[in-house]
Order: C-alpha cells, then structure tokens, then sequence
C-alpha cells in the first residue's frame, strides 16, 4: 500500500467540486479544494431558447479547482471525473459542436415518439433493462436529428468522457455513464442493431472504457498550463455520478436498500445481475451498471430539485429563504395535507415549483398548501412517501429481505426527511455520507493505483470507519410530533 492523493472532479446539477483524499495505511481523508455553481443557460436557437449547460465554464472551474489540487497535495496521483448521465456533447473531428443540452430541455417529446414508432417501450425495456425517463440518451439523439447536427457530427461523448477527453485528448465512454443512455443492451454492448434502426452511426460513441482503468495522462499542455506534473493518470472512475455514490454506501447489498438523495432520490438496491421483469417494466425500475459490474436497480425519484427550484422561485419572488428556517418550521406543521405524485412529468423542467404543487393539489380538489413552511413540508413527506414506496418495491421485485436503509448525498443532511423516511417505512435510516459521490470516486482510483486494495465490500468498509452514518429509528405513530397525513 502506497502513500499518496487523488483528486476527483464531480460535476453535480446545481454545483460542482473538486475534492482531494489522501491516502496511507489507514488513512483516508477527504477535502474539498473548490466548489462552484453550475448555472445552465437558455440559449435562443432560431425557434426558440433551449436549455444547456455551460460546459466551457464547468470546464474552467474544474481545471482551476485541478491546479488547486495540485497545489496542495505532495503527491498527486490520479484524477476521477463524474457527473450527472445520460447528457452529451457531439463532436466533428474533435471539436465540441455547441453546447451540450441540459436533460431538463423539454425538447424530447418528439424524439420519445420517433423511438417508440421503431421500437415500443417494452420492446425497448428487454434491450437494454432501463426504466422510461423521458429525457434518457436514445429519446434526446432522436430529438436531435431535427437540428440537422446529426449529420454533421462525427462522435459523442458523456459529459465526464468529455472533460476526460479535454485533459488527455483521449476518448473512450465509461461504462457506468454509457448503461444510462439506452443505448446498451443489457449484456454490456453496444445495442449497434438498435442505433442502425433508429438511424445513427452504430459507431457514435466510442468504445467501452471500465472503471479502475487509466484513460490517459494530462496533455502536455494542460499540466502546463494548470502547473501541473504531466504524469498525472487521468483514471476512469464510475463516472455516473450515481454509481459512484453507490460504490461508496457503508452497506450490506444483501439486507439494505439505498436512497442517494441528491437533485434526484435514486432509489434501490444493489445486485448481481439485471432485474427485467413484466412487473420491473411496470413499476418503471432501471438496471443501471455499478462499479465492479454490479447492478444498480432502482427508480428516479423526482429528489431535492422540488425543494431548490422551491427555494429558487422564493427567491425570484423577493422572499429570502433559509432551508433550515424553513424545515424547523416544517416540521411543526399538524395541518394534514394530502401526498402529491412527486413522480409527475409536470415538476420535471425549471421554473415556478411552488405554484406547479399548488396546482396539483387545487386541480384534485385537494386542499393546497399555502405558506412557504407548508410548501416545504408536504414536499419532504411526499419524497418520503415516494422513498418508502420504491424501496418497498425494490424489495419485492427483487427479492431482497430488506431490513434497513441507508441514505446519501446532501438529503441525508436533511433530518426530517431521514425521520419521515423512517417512520414511514418502518424501518432504521442510515445517513451519510453527504460526499459519498466524491468518495466512491476516488476509492476506484485510489485502487487502481494501489492506495486502498479490496473489493466493492472492503472498500465500503473503508467508508463505513471512516464516516460512520447517523441512524434515524422509525418512530410509532403515536409518539410522532405530527399526524398521519392523509395519503392521495
Ligand atoms: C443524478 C443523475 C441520475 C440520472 C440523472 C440524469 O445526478 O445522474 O442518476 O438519472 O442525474
């Protein structure tokens, strides 16, 4: 065992950060070296402003934060990218063509429909095992085609195969990120019959790249630039920020389902091979792929997105909002409301959140919430409503005797929900660790170069010393502060 750090670049929806962990005999600490805001921008395109990402910018700050690290650090090994899926940039000898698409652009309407003329849902599902989001990689490339920059491009890349690609000039799609797009069937290739269907080059995105091996070192003039050493490995981690996540729960896949609850609540358990069932299509579960080939079958819970694009909108209306104001507010709330179906396709884009779920609630004849306090908190009890009833699904459909829950991210810092996820399931809620991301991106790489040795296990019980989780027990319903609310 070697002594030494790794960066990782982890580019999440509403910010990024580079983080440095260092490594010896029992040793593992991890800090942050910079964060910065990801702030996507709409951007007219003729017809109309479209959602992107500032990818430039993301970009920039990530490779500043690198040279940071590599201020700080005696020994800098290895740098991880990761970040959100399903997300691309296409490119023509090289160079990016435009700003990638934000997922959030509601411009897949059209390509949904293209796919499923050719191939129809189930059909879909059998291939390549993944639940219908609308916005999954195969319904947006179909949506591009309109723009006519199909015909021009020449590859694609994932967004963290692209800032790879922007260190090493080496290109190659990770695995974890590439069972995202549909594209994949569920035996780990390239579904090429399905991209020929649908008309797309079946060599679009290049190979298959694993996570744990080395995709390059820093061009000469990028560790340059950044004073960087230019033997720095450039190394693939699990680079669907979810896998990584996941590759870092202090847990036990045999008896414990997870929650990694960021702007999405990812919802499931971990296991040894896919779930592609009749009642898995219909309960709309994904077969993601993990680190060390293990499978990730869960379900997109709509996540703390409802809450930031609540707060957003706060904002926007000249209130200024304290999150943590607000939840000691909620939390005393006794007024039963009704759950809402945080699932709804309707709280998908950017925009007004609070008068989007007083909506659903007025256009059910529901009573609607009407304070800032009561908006937060029939949000925090239907995630929890909606956590409790996908873990209890991921059980069943998995066949899993699923005896406690461990949640991640930044919603394990958020007490009541961890409580409310509890207490409705009835089962003990492991938090933390909020950086599990970060964490389970630089294990892959600190075993790749020989910092931390062991497999998926050894590595979780690295985190599980390290970052102890916090429990939450399942209250009874009596001795709870707050009514049983009235379910939709
Ligand atoms: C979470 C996440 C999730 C995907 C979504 C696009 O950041 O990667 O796993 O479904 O973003």
């Amino acid at each position: 065992i070697r002594s030494g750090q790794v960066a990782a670049i982890d580019l999440g929806a509403t910010s990024g950060r580079v983080m440095v962990a260092d490594f010896g005999p029992g040793r593992l600490e991890l800090e942050q070296v910079a964060r910065f805001a990801n702030d996507p921008v709409h951007l007219f395109n003729g017809q109309r402003s479209a959602l992107h990402w500032d990818l430039p910018g993301l970009y920039g700050s990530a490779s500043a934060g690198l040279a940071e690290a590599g201020r700080q650090c005696d020994n800098l090994v290895a740098v991880g990218v990761d970040s959100w899926a399903v997300d691309y940039a296409l490119l023509r000898e090289g160079r990016m063509l435009g700003l990638p698409h934000h997922y959030r652009d509601d411009r897949t309407a059209a390509g949904v429909d293209a796919v499923h003329d050719q191939l129809g849902p189930v059909d879909l599902y059998l291939r390549n095992g993944l639940q219908f989001l609308p916005f999954t990689t195969v319904y947006q490339l179909a949506a591009e085609k309109a723009s006519g920059l199909m015909d021009v491009a020449d590859s694609a890349l994932l967004i963290p195969d692209l800032i790879n690609y922007w260190l090493t000039g080496e290109r190659g799609t990770e695995r974890t990120n590439a069972s995202t797009t549909g594209l994949l069937r569920t035996d780990g290739q390239w579904d090429t019959a399905m991209l020929e269907r649908l008309g797309l080059p079946a060599d679009l995105f290049p190979g298959i790249v694993e996570p744990g091996t080395t995709r390059g070192t820093l061009l000469p003039d990028v560790a340059d630039r950044l004073g960087l050493d230019r033997s720095i490995s450039v190394t693939s981690v699990a680079s669907h920020d979810t896998a990584s996540a996941v590759a870092a729960i202090p847990m036990d896949p045999d008896s414990a389902a997870y929650i990694s609850c960021g702007t999405w609540g990812l919802v499931g358990v971990e296991l040894p091979s896919p779930v592609v069932s009749r009642e898995s299509w219909k309960a709309n579960f994904t077969n993601e792929v993990g680190a060390d080939g293990r499978i990730r079958f869960l379900h997109n819970v709509m996540g703390l997105w409802l809450l930031s694009e609540t707060l957003r909108q706060y904002e926007r209306d000249g209130y200024r909002a304290d999150l943590g104001e607000l939840l000691a507010q909620a939390a005393e709330i006794t007024t039963p409301f009704a759950v809402f179906d945080t699932d709804d396709a309707m709280f998908l884009p950017p925009g007004d959140m609070p008068g989007r779920i007083r909506s659903w609630y007025t256009e059910r004849g529901l009573r609607a919430p009407a304070t800032h306090a009561e908006v937060v908190r029939v949000i925090v009890e239907s995630l929890a409503s909606a956590f409790a009833a996908a873990v209890r699904q991921a059980a069943e459909l998995s066949g899993t005797a699923v005896k406690r829950v461990h949640m991640v991210g930044g919603g394990s810092q958020n007490r009541l929900l961890c409580q409310l996820t509890a207490d409705r399931l009835g089962l003990p809620v492991l938090a933390g660790p909020v950086e599990a991301t970060a964490l389970g991106n630089v294990l892959i790489s600190a075993r790749a170069h020989g910092l931390v040795e062991g497999d998926l296990q050894g590595l979780r019980s690295l985190v599980a010393d390290r970052f102890p989780p916090q429990q939450y027990h399942p209250r009874p319903a009596r001795a709870r502060r707050e009514p049983e609310l009235a379910s939709s």
